[in-house]
């Protein structure tokens, strides 16, 4: 059955929505945030992160990044139109070899990469003047007084086109996403659901590797089928939403499901982080962390099998690059 990705241009959560409630930086101390929020995993907005700082739009990146490479994410204009249960990649698994940024900004403009949804999506900002400049650097240290100071890597940054949908899945770790630019929407469902969400299985990961991931839904949370997965209708009731403002950073619990949709027409950015889980009890006893870690062992066969036909093949660096890229 084909489905419709749908593109908001509202800003504001429905009315009979539950809210990811919002607080200034200002309210915060690592304290209350460590006991309302982190102890048992439930998100929040930070509010207030970067007043006065450089807008983060295309000319600012150009400027910044000119034209270093970055991999870019080709899902083609067709992906949310198909039936999940078709799809051979997803995430990282779609992973392209890299472009120019300058090449890529040139296509936001000219609205190519809407056209056929090409998003730059987790890209490291290590070794970019963006990492030492004067937003980044801020909002480190207002995450830093807010007690994330264990990090699981470095910012990574989402940009691209208005409409692009990074389709719903839960990460292994902490998370906290910053909006620079733009207004992203972002649905979340607690780890509870996860039954409800339909994942994709951990078998999966034997034909598919990474590719394809059981942290991804089949259910497209907008526009669910519900004949296909009636449990999602369970699922509904603990659905939170917020619209991410610039300046403002979502704490995404490890487990947490969540889609994030780029609002409007223009170009939409965001910097990320992943933060090792604390308390660790709440990656100890999670069946969601537990279940990446079964679906990423079945890959080894996958993998070895590809890496394997890689060395025979004649474009044996290309195709191994290509496998590394997908990990
Ligand atoms: O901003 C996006 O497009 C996705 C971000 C995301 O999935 C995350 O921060 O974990």
């Amino acid at each position: 059955m084909a489905i419709e990705s749908t593109n908001p241009t509202t800003t504001k959560p429905e009315n009979n929505v539950n809210c990811v409630p919002r607080f200034p930086a200002k309210t915060l101390t690592e304290k209350s945030f460590f006991e309302n929020h982190k102890k048992q995993g439930i998100p929040a907005v930070i509010t207030g992160l970067l007043e006065g700082e450089a807008e983060w739009n295309l000319d600012y990146l150009c400027q910044q990044f000119g034209d270093r490479e970055f991999p870019l994410r080709r899902y083609g204009k067709d992906r949310y139109k198909q039936d999940k249960r078709h799809w051979k990649n997803i995430g990282s698994g779609v992973t392209g070899p890299p472009q120019p940024f300058t090449q890529y900004a040139a296509m936001v403009r000219s609205g190519e990469a809407r056209e056929n949804d090409i998003y730059m999506a987790k890209c490291s900002l290590k070794n970019t003047p963006l990492k030492e400049g004067r937003s980044l650097q801020k909002i480190a240290a207002n995450l830093q007084e807010l007690g994330f100071n264990k990090s699981a890597g470095d910012f990574n940054i989402w940009l691209g086109p208005g409409g692009h949908v990074e389709c719903l899945h839960y990460d292994l770790m902490d998370g906290t996403l910053i909006q620079l630019h733009g207004v992203k929407k972002v649905v979340l469902f607690p780890p509870s659901q996860t039954a409800n969400l339909y994942p994709f299985g951990i078998y999966v990961h034997l034909y598919r590797g990474f590719k394809l991931r059981c942290w991804f839904s089949q259910v497209y949370p907008e526009n669910p089928n519900l004949k296909t997965f009636p449990q999602f209708e369970s699922a509904l009731r603990f659905k939170q939403e917020t619209y991410l403002q610039p300046g403002e950073a979502l704490f995404i619990p490890a487990g947490w499901w969540h889609e994030v949709t780029a609002v409007g027409e223009g170009m939409v950015c965001s910097v990320n982080r992943f933060w090792r889980v604390y308390p660790t009890s709440r990656a100890v006893f999670s069946w969601s962390r537990l279940r990446v870690h079964l679906g990423s062992a079945a890959t080894i066969p996958y993998v070895l099998v590809a890496l394997i036909k890689a060395l025979f093949s004649r474009q044996r660096k290309e195709k191994i690059k290509e496998i590394l890229r997908s990990l």
